[in-house]
């Protein structure tokens, strides 16, 4: 295994990101639908100028890249941030005929491209086509002065897009059609360089009745396996009011988590989703960080919100003594609402925004991983508790 450009420029070692995401080895032979790794997360948003700020002054993300009227392009404003190896972009309808004005009417500030980068785009969209799936572009080569990429994409669930990077041929600042673009935002002293370093999994929210076709189009279209968690029936209805299964690429770089609402005592929060998007999209992104107490304290000084978690859940005796010793005394976690996960593998640290945008759709997840690799089964009850609590603040439960 080896780092892709993007963690390269991220000054990560192999080491670090496999303690970060819990990378896995496998066997590239025999893997239908290769992927190297994450490209980009790409939002639309209603006001693309103020949430690349927001990137910037509230997730201390770095500016990298623009395209816009001033350049060319005059549908949209679109902006790249970069936190070590993510690339988020977010796009803005400056035309007001612009398609993207459109979506956002229709879906709010939601993510409409999980962008994969791979090695052989048309060998992905060949098996993928022979598997079914929609291809939404077709391979082509984009050139400009930088060099060439070669890219295509294919439907995924509701209106969101898998786009398919090889960038091997090109050292622009992302794609043609962008310029090179600094901050200008100067970060507050005394933050960390950086609050989070890599993308650890994204979370699919589709339609009641549909998670197993997703987990199955990931299997058949794009050689994800299965991985051991998920929340069955027996969960789904005492507390969770979803259901959800994990599927992951080859080496676990990309990981994927689907969620199904499921009949339970309450309003699913998963419907909720579903009706403020307009259908399937993705739920939440979770970022890894190395040091998930000093991005808490950075992310909370810029105002950014997490849900909370009851004293109760770090006086619980049944959860002190199954999580045993980690890097911190429980009192610094407890003071900022982390929880603490552990299995056969180790343990892990994690801690969920409240929706980014208007609309109850879309939040973070941030996770600090040691050794597992599971996302938090053994905190199901008590975030699952924190999220009801704030859909009945909203009046939807
Ligand atoms: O990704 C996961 O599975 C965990 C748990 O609505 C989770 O972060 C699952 C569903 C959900 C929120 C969190
Ligand atoms: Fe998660």
């Amino acid at each position: 295994m080896t780092l892709t450009p993007d963690e390269l420029k991220a000054d990560l070692t192999l080491e670090q990101l496999k303690e970060l995401v819990g990378l896995v080895e496998y066997d590239a032979e025999g893997d239908v639908f290769p992927v190297t790794g994450w490209d980009a997360i790409v939002f639309v948003v209603g006001n693309a100028t103020q949430a690349a700020h927001y990137y910037q002054s509230a997730w201390g993300m770095e500016l990298i890249a623009y395209s816009g009227p001033e350049n060319g392009n005059r549908d949209h404003k679109s902006f790249v941030l970069r936190s070590g190896s993510i690339k988020f972009v977010v796009n803005g309808a400056v035309d007001p005929d612009s398609a993207l004005a459109d979506h956002h009417r229709r879906h709010g500030d939601g993510v409409v491209d999980i962008a994969l980068e791979v090695p052989d785009v048309d060998r992905c969209i060949a098996q993928a086509r022979s598997a079914g799936a929609k291809v939404v572009r077709e391979p082509e080569d984009v050139t400009d002065e930088h060099g060439t990429v070669r890219i295509a994409a294919i439907a995924t669930y509701g209106e969101t897009i898998h786009t398919l990077v090889d960038r091997s041929r090109y050292d622009g600042p992302y794609l043609p059609g962008y310029v090179a673009r600094a901050s200008t935002f100067v970060k507050p002293a005394g933050q960390p360089k950086r609050l989070f370093q890599a993308l650890d999994h994204i979370v699919g929210n589709v339609e009641l009745g549909h998670m197993d076709e997703w987990v199955d189009f990931y299997n058949r279209v794009m050689g994800f396996t299965n991985m051991a968690e998920f929340i069955g029936d027996d969960i789904a209805t005492d507390y969770s009011a979803l259901m959800s299964k994990v599927v992951a690429s080859g080496n676990h770089r990309v990981k994927f988590p689907l969620n199904e609402p499921a009949i339970a005592k309450k309003k699913s929060q998963i419907d909720e989703y579903l009706e403020f998007y307009r259908g399937a999209g993705a739920q939440h992104l979770a970022v890894a960080t190395n040091d998930i107490l000093a991005s808490v304290d950075a992310l909370t000084a810029n105002g950014v919100e997490f849900l909370t978690t009851p004293d109760s859940y770090y006086e619980d005796p049944e959860l002190r003594a199954r999580i045993g010793n980690v890097r911190v005394p429980i009192e610094e976690l407890q003071k900022r609402g982390i929880l603490v996960d552990r299995d056969e593998d180790g343990y892990l640290l994690q801690i969920f925004t409240k929706p980014l945008g208007d609309r109850p759709t879309v939040f973070f997840e941030l996770i600090e991983r040691h050794g597992s690799l599971g996302f938090g089964k053994g905190n199901f009850k008590a975030l699952f508790e924190a999220i009801e609590r704030e859909q009945e603040a909203r009046g939807n439960l």
